[in-house]
């Protein structure tokens, strides 16, 4: 292991924003009279608005076309926006600072990779714009998780080869996206598939987990 970069995702790792998608599915669901519960919303976690939309409209009873798909994406995200609006460094995850810290102490380089377009609006509202060595989100990528490209465009950002990189996830998406960039995995919350696993941040030391 020589891992001299971590690469975080940020909805559902570093802020519970997965809470706020969840709602706002649900209402945009509800309106529209299509079947959506928590276990369909878990398939959300990781990809994108519009591949997101698809996964809920599956359970529609009329087909939608691509103007009114976009409108109803738009819709979705006007209210996910509402409730961002609430966020405050407060609803940073237990155990998150404590682990930035630890590993800017060490000389480790920190980045987001995530694949949402309010990444920056996010970060803002919880103090953290301007903190991280690079950021790497759904408005410079073409393809979304399980496709590495947010990942790797974050180490290209940081100038590290992707074998020195970790990446946390609390997405299965997202595990799969940072081992076909050839990194190392730790998987949070209920993702599968990590190279290592932990239930939150609160309860592991990535740099102890890292032999650092
Ligand atoms: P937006 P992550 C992902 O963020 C979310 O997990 C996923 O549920 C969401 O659909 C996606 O961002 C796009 O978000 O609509 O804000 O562009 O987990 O990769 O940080
Ligand atoms: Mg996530």
């Amino acid at each position: 292991m020589n891992i001299k970069a971590v690469i975080f995702d940020l909805d559902g790792v570093i802020v519970s924003t997965d809470e706020c998608h969840y709602k706002a599915w649900k209402m945009l669901a509800d309106e529209e009279g299509i079947y959506f519960d928590r276990t369909i919303n878990e398939r959300l976690r990781g990809v994108s608005r519009m591949e997101s939309l698809e996964i809920v409209l599956e359970k529609a009873q009329k087909s939608y076309t691509d103007d009114e798909k976009t409108a109803l994406a738009e819709r979705k995200n006007n209210c996910y926006k509402e409730y961002i609006k609430s966020l405050t460094p407060d609803d940073i995850l237990t155990g998150v600072m404590d682990n930035l810290e630890d590993l800017k102490a060490k000389g480790i380089k920190i980045a987001i990779g995530s694949s949402s377009k309010n990444t920056p609006i996010i970060l803002k509202q919880i103090g953290l714009d301007n903190y991280f060595d690079a950021v790497s989100d759904g408005n410079n990528i073409t393809k979304s998780k399980p496709d590495p490209e947010v990942f790797v465009k974050a180490a290209d950002m940081l100038g590290m080869p992707y074998k020195e990189c970790l990446v946390v996830e609390d997405a299965d998406a997202g595990i799969e996206a940072g081992k076909s960039a050839g990194m190392m995995t730790l998987a949070v919350n209920k993702a599968q598939g990590g190279d290592m696993a932990v239930e939150n941040l609160g309860k592991a030391k990535i740099t102890e987990l890292l032999g650092l």
